[in-house]
């Protein structure tokens, strides 16, 4: 689509809103940004992004009058595509594309994704790293933090772009063709945004819709949403395992990460010389490690580089001992399934901070997790009372409310004694407290190393 002199609606002001404006603007479109939020501060708006005073920005509700002269919508990963906004674009007749797929139109070179319900920013990262040690021109982009269309300006032909893809923004891509495309697992998640579970496998898969033999998606061996999906997937499957040895793909061993591409296993190294712990974690690696070598990395530039690395920011994230309390930032355990990896990973007593947004998750498999280790469970949040109703269910009686993100780290703080731990999974969004999880994250950090020895 050519889209020079075209006007272009972009729906959200947030980082991929920005991102999506500044790109259309390069590309010699004419953006209108648009928000929801009528609080929103125009001119910060329009700082942010270090657009000029006459950039438009509309909020609140779109004129009737502006749907005649748009050439396409392009939405933040936030808005839904069956929200009433995004439905008045499409029964207008007018293209909704997604900020990835904006960002897909104008990028150069070659694109790897990943997606999956948890294990996709480690997994990126990591992935990320490879790249960088082998190829000149890589961008780390995506649901991770920095906005695919924020980096295309960027780019030229040898480019490698790593994508971590949420089911958000996988809804709104249509032409988006990873060379190679991973779906790491596909737990429920997100559940009042898709529905349906069938819906939310269905978006997970469309990653790969566009490739074909000549592609490479790299799928979870374990998990039966992605076995089955590998049956029918187009490209070239590679699989990986923690449990079973799959004929073609990746596997763990004996304590050992192997390969097995056809040709015969072949121990590639020992997880013992990893700096990340868990199952989930090995998993996270072989996913990245396929990919890598798919892609044409050398092995043993893919191994130096997982050898070196450590844990994201946010994800099982040690932050400090104090008072002989072991401080742990989970944040990023946004969803029952990746909080029971931290609650499986602690070897402490643990104060257990949940609770945020509710997503429509349940919780049971999670409390389940706990093992006995969950001395005292702090509770904040939208979901506190269908946690603590669940949590009691499975007779689970040490629950404290707390009624603001203070008020439950001073809780942790009375409650944990030498030689327990402190963590924060919350197994829910932040949304409703925070404005993402990184934010919580770091604000769990500044109270933890504020606390006096
Ligand atoms: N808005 C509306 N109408 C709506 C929803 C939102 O007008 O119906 C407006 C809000 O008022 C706000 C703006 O849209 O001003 C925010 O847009 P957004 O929610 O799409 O957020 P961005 O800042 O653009 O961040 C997005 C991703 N956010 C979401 O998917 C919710 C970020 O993922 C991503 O890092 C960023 O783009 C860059 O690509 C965050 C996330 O929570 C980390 N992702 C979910 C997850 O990981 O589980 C999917």
């Amino acid at each position: 689509m050519d889209l020079k002199g075209k006007k272009v609606l972009v729906a959200g002001c947030g980082r991929s809103g920005i991102g999506a404006a500044q790109l259309l603007l390069r590309m010699g479109a004419c953006p209108v940004l648009f928000d929801e939020n009528e609080k929103l501060d125009i001119e910060a708006v329009q700082k942010q992004g270090g657009f000029e005073k006459e950039q438009e920005v509309l909020l609140g509700r779109i004129p009737q009058a502006c749907f005649g002269k748009l050439a396409l919508a392009v939405l933040s990963p936030g808005i839904a595509l069956d929200s009433p906004l995004a439905q008045r674009f499409l029964q207008a007749g007018i293209p909704v594309w997604g900020e990835v797929e904006l960002a897909w139109h104008f990028g150069k070179g070659r694109v790897l994704a990943v997606t999956g319900t948890n294990g996709k920013t480690t997994t990126t990262t990591l992935l990320g790293k490879i790249m960088e040690a082998y190829f000149d021109s890589v961008f780390v982009v995506g649901n991770i933090g920095t906005p695919y269309t924020g980096e295309v300006h960027n780019m030229h032909k040898d480019s490698v772009t790593v994508a971590e893809i949420s089911s958000f923004q996988l809804e709104t891509c249509h032409a988006f063709h990873p060379v190679v495309s991973a779906v790491l697992n596909i737990t429920p998640d997100h559940l009042n945004r898709h529905h349906t579970m069938e819906n939310y496998v269905a978006v997970k898969e469309s990653i790969a819709k566009n490739q074909t033999k000549g592609d490479f998606c790299v799928l979870n061996y374990d998990d039966p949403y992605t076995r089955d999906f590998g049956k029918r997937c187009s490209a070239q499957v590679i699989w990986f395992s923690s449990k079973e040895k799959p004929k073609y793909g990746y596997y763990l061993d004996d304590g050992c990460i192997c390969q097995d591409l056809g040709q015969g296993r072949q121990a590639l190294l020992d997880v013992g010389q990893l700096h990340l712990i868990g199952v989930h974690n090995y998993e996270n690696v072989m996913a990245a490690i396929a990919m890598a070598a798919a892609f044409g990395v050398p092995m043993e530039t893919v191994l130096s580089v997982v050898r070196d690395f450590r844990a994201v920011e946010h994800r099982i994230e040690y932050v400090a001992v104090k008072r002989g309390v072991v401080y742990y930032n989970d944040s990023k355990g946004t969803n029952p399934d990746a909080a029971i990896q931290a609650i499986r990973a602690m070897r402490w007593p643990t104060v257990l901070i949940g609770g945020g947004y509710d997503k429509g998750s349940t919780y049971d498999e999670w409390i389940e997790a706990f093992d006995g280790k969950v001395k005292l469970l702090v509770l904040i949040g939208q979901t506190r009372e269908k946690i603590a109703d669940c949590a009691r269910k499975h007779g689970m009686g040490q629950i404290v409310f707390a009624d603001s993100f203070g008020e439950a780290m001073d809780l942790c703080v009375k409650n944990a004694q030498p030689g327990d731990a402190v963590l924060l999974s919350p197994a829910c969004a932040s949304w409703g407290m925070f404005s993402d999880y990184e934010e919580r994250g770091r604000i769990f950090k500044e109270y933890v190393n504020g606390i006096k020895e």
